[in-house]
């Protein structure tokens, strides 16, 4: 983290020298203010909105703007209330957030009267007098939020006072998401990253609408969650990671503290136990786990798919059944990943008896299977959501099981994964799907990826970050932006509008609210930057 820092701050010196030498007779006096600028087009947000209609003149906020909310819904005055905590700081406006009746303002309104805003879309009018957002539930609400701030200056993300005017172009936007589960996920396990660094990222994903965080709670290299059955998993398999650094685990206050977090950003938490393989730190907490008794030393390497928990043993079951027990205690949401992935040291046959065995284990807790989409070679459970991590190619078992229910997350790895290089000599990644430019990371549809797949059969769309070659902030930002922006807007924006050329425009006009916000992002020479 300091290292990059230090990296920012020499930048910025550099940049401030060519600037200096650049006006050799203006460089003395003082930096004429800048001229107040135009505000933000009405489009120009990710996710491209369904419909833009900018009209006339635009909403400026002031002394006397106020927050209006509906009376009687405090989910309605929490979105308020997080936009008022957003903007003050920044704007130096008071912004009383108000329950009740009234015309002018910031509104929030619940009971938008088009139902096909769904759950999460909204409806934003903006002109003179007010700007409005509207929506059927309070998670509409906080998206349509999410595109009032695109509209708002850069500097508004500030945490100090910045100049202003604070201008909401003038018009409407009517705006829903394409799918209902777009997700973004965190490897907490290869490196283990703190819950003020995960709600650091929360915060992050929900500039860009994602309502789902995947957290990859175990592999070789890690078990990052307290099991109060089986205690040594997390303080002696959670002990170190790639690398042999000092690991970690959370808590089961510090799980429940990031669930809330994320529900405030109105974003459900999805927690990934990984079996049957991708288990050494379960196998080497207990030694009973493993077919010979005999548990290995703890991992902290990069390879995958040498590690099995033992099918044919019973305690294997009593374990997955402790543990999913406890996590479907403290995790609200409405899905259990067991994983799945990678099962190379485990045979096919023992894959299909060790799924046809686990799976009920999640469902009789009432929650919905998920897994990796290798669990299309066992047998699916009914209801069960299989995430495809392929290339866009002809996994037939997929496509069978999804024209018998089996839903689809995509996160085609040489599209969506965020930890894939940007291209040769990046600093951070791996490469085994390719390089991964920010273009390519956009050129995908989730409709038409895989051969065959029923479209009805997909239901969202996911960027996974696995973390062996990153431990800081600052290095999942440098992963994360720009590509996940993209990720998001094919997730919730129309098929019609995907258009590279109009994207990267749009896509560059987050730089500078990236600078602002502090996030560490990859200049990728793709997109036009604004300069400065
Ligand atoms: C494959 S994708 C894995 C992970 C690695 C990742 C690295 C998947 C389901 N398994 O174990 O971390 O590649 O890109």
């Amino acid at each position: 983290m300091r290292q990059h820092r230090t990296v920012l701050l020499t930048r910025l010196l550099a940049a401030l020298i060519l600037a200096l030498g650049a006006g050799t007779a203006s460089a003395a006096a003082a930096p004429a203010p800048a001229a107040p600028a135009a505000p933000v087009p009405l489009g120009r947000v990710v996710p491209v909105p369904v419909s833009v209609a900018p009209a006339g003149s635009p909403y400026t906020l002031g002394d006397a703007t106020v927050i209006r909310v509906d009376a009687g819904s405090p989910a309605a005055q929490r979105v308020g209330e997080w936009l008022a905590a957003l903007l003050r700081p920044s704007t130096g406006l008071a912004l009383p957030v108000v329950a009740g009746a009234g015309t002018d303002g910031i509104q929030l309104r619940l009971g938008a009267g088009d139902k096909a805003l769904g759950t999460e879309g909204y409806r934003l009018v903006s002109g003179p007098g007010t700007v409005a957002v509207t929506a059927n539930a309070p998670a509409g609400l906080f998206h349509g939020v999410q595109t009032l701030r695109q509209l708002l200056p850069p500097s508004v993300e500030e945490r100090t006072r910045q100049s202003g005017p604070w201008q909401v172009a003038g018009g409407t936007v009517r705006d829903f998401p394409r799918y209902p589960y777009r997700g973004a996920m965190l490897d907490v396990a290869r490196h283990f990253f703190t819950v003020e660094q995960v709600k650091r990222y929360v915060d992050q994903l929900a500039l860009y609408k994602i309502n789902t965080l995947h957290l990859h709670l175990s592999d070789d290299q890690g078990w990052r969650i307290v099991v109060d059955s089986w205690p040594r998993l997390a303080t002696y398999g959670g002990s170190t990671e790639v690398g042999g650094g000092p690991g970690g685990h959370f808590s089961k206050a510090d799980y429940r503290d990031i669930v809330a977090y994320a529900a405030s950003r109105h974003m459900e938490v999805v927690p990934e136990i990984d079996t049957p393989g991708h288990t050494t730190a379960a196998l080497a907490s207990y030694a009973q786990l493993n077919c010979d008794g005999v548990a290995p030393p703890i991992y902290t390497g990069t390879q995958v798919g040498f590690s099995s928990l033992c099918v044919p043993k019973a305690v294997t079951y009593s374990f997955l059944d402790d543990v999913l027990r406890e996590l479907a205690a403290m995790t609200p949401g409405r899905y259990l990943h067991i994983g799945g992935d990678e099962a190379q040291s485990t045979t096919a046959a023992d894959y299909a008896t060790f799924m046809g065995r686990v799976q009920p284990l999640v469902t009789k807790r009432g929650k919905t299977v998920m897994a990796w989409h290798q669990i299309t070679e066992a047998r699916p459970v009914a209801g069960a959501v299989a995430q495809y991590w392929g290339m866009g190619g002809t996994e037939t078992k997929l496509v069978a099981a999804a024209r018998t229910g089996t839903r689809v997350v995509m996160s085609p790895a040489n599209h969506a994964y965020l930890d894939m290089k940007y291209k040769a000599g990046a600093p951070f990644g791996t490469e085994w799907a390719g390089y991964v430019e920010v273009d390519k990371s956009y050129a995908w549809d989730p409709a038409t990826l895989v051969r065959q797949l029923p479209a009805s059969a997909v239901l969202g769309v996911e960027a996974p970050l696995w973390s062996e070659t990153i431990d800081n902030s600052d290095e999942i930002e440098y992963l994360a932006f720009p590509r996940l922006p993209g990720i998001a807007e094919i997730g919730w924006s129309p098929a019609a509008t995907h258009d590279w050329s109009t994207y990267r425009t749009r896509l560059a006009a987050q730089g500078p609210r990236w600078d602002a916000m502090g996030i560490d992002y990859y200049r990728s020479p793709l997109v036009p930057w604004p300069a400065g």
